[in-house]
């Protein structure tokens, strides 16, 4: 029996920051940062069946034709992941009248669809970038015991090193996708976009994404640090505030994550979008199209 203060439930019987019930949400869940993107997102849905908010949480859930979504805002950041991805996986993992794990596990498929800052110059501003790992500049993760593959923990070492941060106070880690939805998404017929590649999450967007204001940075040299990284076919292509936490918890729980961005701030140019809500709704219909196409 899990205990009220654990798990905890409105007066609707509803997970509390979430304000959901289960039958509120489909099993395939798009998450966005912004709550004004769930509308931008549910314009394309044919009927909307469920609406809620609460806090930074705003749900719609509703039908494309005979197929059930919901689009779900996480507000900014990890710690913001770690209560949508928990809550989410108790609405169909968790009897919550009983307070018991179901015998049977449900997995979900979760779709981030997100902006970032782009760290190759090759890779342009308004590209979509598909994350083929998240490597956690937060430290989210370390609560959890996730067991890292060998791969994980190769990549983790060789960018501790390239980085010279074996002795700093920062301990990032590193998460793969979903290798089955990465591959669909990534290749033909339903290939999204011809950008992938590692997305590092950060705990901030000034100092933890080397952005200095006014505040001086302990880490002048992180974007370099974080654009050189090479390991054999692999680099880290974007940065951003949620991915590393949304694989690591996503897999810990049994759910089939994938987050794909939308690259606003090219860091490496030193420019921004100049229509970024016109290159957001571009992913969003592109997203949308391959994933009714599957
Ligand atoms: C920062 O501006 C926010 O934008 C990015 C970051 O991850 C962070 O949440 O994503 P969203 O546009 O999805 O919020
Ligand atoms: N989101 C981020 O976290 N960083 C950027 O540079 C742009 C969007």
């Amino acid at each position: 029996m899990i205990a009220s203060s654990e798990l905890i439930l409105n007066e609707r019987g509803a997970v509390y920051h979430l304000d959901l019930r289960p039958e509120e949400i489909a099993h395939t869940i798009i998450t966005v940062g912004d709550p004004g993107r769930v509308p931008v997102v549910s314009r394309h849905f044919d009927r909307i069946e469920v609406q809620r908010s609460h806090r930074e949480f705003v749900t719609h859930t509703g039908t494309i034709g005979n197929r059930r979504l919901t689009v779900i805002s996480s507000g900014i950041g990890t710690d913001n992941i770690d209560i949508v991805l928990n809550e989410l996986d108790a609405l169909v993992n968790i009897d919550l009248q009983q307070r018991t794990r179901k015998p049977d596990h449900t997995s979900l498929q979760l779709f981030r669809l997100g902006t970032c800052g782009g760290l190759q110059a090759d890779v342009p501003t308004d590209a979509l970038v598909i994350s083929t790992h998240g490597l956690g500049l937060d430290n989210l993760m370390h609560y959890y015991a996730l067991a890292y593959s060998d791969e994980e923990q190769e990549l983790i070492r060789a960018f501790i090193s390239h980085a010279g941060w074996d002795h700093a106070p920062l301990k990032p880690y590193l998460v793969a996708a979903d290798p089955d939805l990465l591959k669909s998404f990534t290749s033909e017929p339903h290939q999204l976009s011809p950008y992938h590649g590692i997305t590092a999450s950060c705990p901030g967007f000034y100092g933890p994404q080397g952005r200095q204001v006014r505040a001086p940075l302990a880490y002048p040299q992180l974007v370099d640090q974080l654009s050189s990284f090479r390991f054999q076919h692999h680099r880290i292509t974007n940065f951003e505030m949620e991915t590393s936490a949304l694989y690591g918890l996503g897999r810990l729980l049994g759910h089939r994550c994938l987050s794909i961005s939308t690259i606003v701030a090219n860091r490496a140019a030193g420019t921004f979008s100049s229509d970024s809500q016109k290159a957001i709704e571009r992913m969003i219909t592109r997203f949308l199209e391959c994933w009714l196409s599957r």
